[in-house]
C-alpha cells in the first residue's frame, strides 16, 4: 500500500491550501494600490496607499488572523499594528507577518524590486521580532551544516563557502545592502577579493536571491537590515529552502526593553530560519516596480497585470501567478 503522506506530515498541514490563493489577493491587491504612486516621489502616500489595500482585501481572507509584524504599535499605526485582528474571522487562528511595502524608497523613485509582501504561519509560528535591525547571513541549501556563521568573520565564512563550493573566493558573490554603516564589513568582504553586489533597498528579495545561486548568480547575503524584513525572508526560505541566521541588534536599553515586552527573553539569541517561521508558512509577494524577482503592475489600457510568487512550506510548491485584472 502507498502512503504519500503519513499521518504526521498531515497533521502538519493546518493552513488550507486554498488560502494561498486568497493571500495572492492580498498582495496582489497591495501591489496595484502602490503602483498609483511610482515615481511620484512620495514614500509614505506610496506606503499608506498599499497598507490600506492590504488590509482591505485581509477583510476577506478565510482565517481568524493576528498581526505579528506589521506596521509597528498600535499607537504608531492606524492600520496592520502588531496585534491587530484581521480577515474574515471564520477559519484557522493563524499568526500574519506584513510589509505592505517593501523598499518604499524604490516604489517612490521608481527603480527595481519594489514588493508587497506578506507570510502566513500556523498560531505562534512567526517570530514576533521588534522593528530593530537584525544582523542576516543566507546562502543556498546543501552545504554542509556550519558552512557560513553569523559568530565568523565575513572574511572567514566567504572563504569556507567558496571552499564548499569549490571555486576560488574571487568568484563569490556577496549581497550586502549599501549602507555607511558597512562600512568596516564592505571593506572586509574587498579585501578578501568576493565579488560585492551592493543594492540600495530590499534585503527580503536580497536575502531569497542568495538561496538560489544558479539564477541570480548571488552566493551569500550577509548584513544589517529590518529584523520583520528578516522575518518574512524566513517565511520564505521554509518554503524554498536555504540557509539563514539572525540575530536582533538590541543595542539600547530601550530596545532591549521593547524585545522583551515582544517575548524575547535573550537579546544575544541566533535564531535560524525554524526559530523564526515554524510550523505550516504560506508566503507570497506581487511585484510592484519591475525587479529581479518579480515584474512589477502594469496598467494597460484596459486591464492591470500583476506577478506575483506564493509557496507553501507544507508542500513547498512555489506558484508564480501571472492575473489579467479587468479595470
Ligand atoms: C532595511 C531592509 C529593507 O530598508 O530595513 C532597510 O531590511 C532599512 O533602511 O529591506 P536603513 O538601512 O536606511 O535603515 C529596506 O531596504 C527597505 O525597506
Amino acid at each position: 500500500m502507498k502512503l504519500a503522506k503519513t499521518d504526521e506530515t498531515l497533521s502538519k498541514a493546518i493552513i488550507d491550501r486554498s488560502l494561498t490563493l486568497e493571500i495572492v489577493r492580498v498582495t496582489e491587491s497591495a501591489a496595484i494600490a502602490a503602483a498609483a504612486w511610482r515615481g511620484k516621489g512620495d514614500e509614505k502616500a506610496a506606503d499608506a496607499a498599499a497598507v490600506e489595500a492590504m488590509r482591505t482585501e485581509m477583510g476577506n481572507v478565510h482565517v481568524e488572523g493576528r498581526i505579528v509584524i506589521g506596521e509597528g504599535e498600535r499607537d504608531e499605526a492606524p492600520m496592520l499594528y502588531i496585534g491587530e485582528e484581521v480577515g474574515a474571522g471564520d477559519g484557522p487562528a493563524v499568526d500574519i507577518a506584513v510589509d505592505p511595502l517593501e523598499g518604499t524608497t524604490l516604489c517612490a523613485k521608481n527603480q527595481p524590486d519594489s514588493i508587497c509582501v506578506m507570510a502566513m504561519a500556523e498560531r505562534g509560528g512567526l517570530l514576533n521580532a521588534p522593528d530593530v535591525y537584525m544582523h542576516k547571513i543566507a546562502i543556498g541549501a546543501g552545504y554542509p551544516a556550519g558552512t557560513v556563521d553569523l559568530d565568523m568573520s565575513a572574511a572567514e565564512s566567504v572563504r569556507s563557502l567558496a571552499k564548499a563550493k569549490g571555486v576560488p573566493v574571487s568568484e563569490i558573490v556577496a549581497c550586502v545592502l549599501d549602507r555607511p554603516r558597512h562600512g568596516a564589513l564592505i571593506e572586509e568582504l574587498r579585501s578578501s577579493g568576493v565579488s560585492l553586489k551592493l543594492i540600495s533597498d530590499g534585503d527580503i528579495a536580497g536575502v531569497i536571491h542568495a538561496t538560489d545561486t544558479d539564477e541570480t548568480g548571488i552566493d551569500i547575503y550577509l548584513g544589517s537590515g529590518g529584523a520583520p524584513e528578516g522575518v518574512l525572508a524566513a517565511a520564505a526560505l521554509r518554503c524554498v529552502g536555504g540557509f539563514m541566521q539572525g540575530r536582533l541588534i538590541l543595542d539600547t536599553e530601550e530596545k532591549r526593553g521593547r524585545a522583551r515586552r515582544m517575548g524575547i527573553t535573550d537579546p544575544g539569541r541566533k535564531y535560524g530560519v525554524d526559530e523564526m517561521a515554524s510550523g505550516d508558512v504560506l508566503f507570497a509577494a506581487t511585484g510592484v516596480t519591475n525587479g529581479s524577482l518579480l515584474d512589477g503592475v502594469r496598467l494597460n489600457k484596459d486591464s492591470i497585470v500583476t506577478s506575483t510568487v506564493v509557496m507553501r512550506s507544507w508542500s513547498q510548491t512555489v506558484r508564480w501567478i501571472k492575473a489579467k485584472h479587468h479595470r
